[in-house]
Order: C-alpha cells, then sequence, then structure tokens
C-alpha cells in the first residue's frame, strides 16, 4: 500500500471525525428511572452501558445538572439520558421520556 497515496486523502477525514467526535455530545444510555429526590437533586437509574463513563450496567444515583431534567420524567418511566463526570460526580446532562 502506498501510504503518500493514502495520506492526504486520510488527514482531512481523521481530523473532521477528531472535531466531529468533540461537537457531539455522548451517546444517550437507555434507564429505568427508580427514584427521584427532587430535594437532593438526585435521581436513581437503572442504566445500560455508558460508554462515555465506561461503565457497565447497573441501578446507581446520579446528581443532575439541572434540576428542572426532574420535572421530565418520572419513577418508572423508561428514559434515555446522557451523563458525564462533572466534579467528581456522576450527573445526568440530558434525560427524555422514551
Ligand atoms: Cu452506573
Amino acid at each position: 500500500m502506498n501510504a503518500r497515496k493514502l495520506s492526504p486523502t486520510l488527514l482531512p477525514l481523521s481530523f473532521l471525525v477528531s472535531a466531529f467526535a468533540l461537537a457531539q455530545a455522548p451517546a444517550m444510555t437507555d434507564a429505568e428511572v427508580r427514584t427521584i429526590n427532587k430535594d437532593a437533586g438526585k435521581i436513581t437509574l437503572k442504566h445500560g452501558e455508558i460508554k462515555n463513563l465506561d461503565m457497565g450496567a447497573m441501578t446507581m444515583v446520579f446528581a443532575v445538572k439541572d434540576a428542572a431534567l426532574l420535572d421530565k420524567v418520572k419513577e418508572g418511566d423508561k428514559v434515555q439520558f446522557t451523563a458525564e463526570k462533572i466534579r467528581g460526580q456522576y450527573t445526568v446532562t440530558s434525560i427524555e421520556k422514551k
């Protein structure tokens, strides 16, 4: 294979892919809402694999980035959400009912 022939094609492509990945929010993860604690700003989710956090499926408590997110869902809802580690806390950054 001729590397010189490939590089002009691959370099802009890989730049484009990484720029796209940075601009993208993390992938949505499926979950089920177990409990919501509005006073504490916490939500317990039974969640599937969270790829961007390198976390397997489990039930756990999350903080929420914005308390208003807790008004979008209720206990027992099947949801999709994104989570990030913010100031050392696993934090739901978006959530919506499926
Ligand atoms: Cu977890």
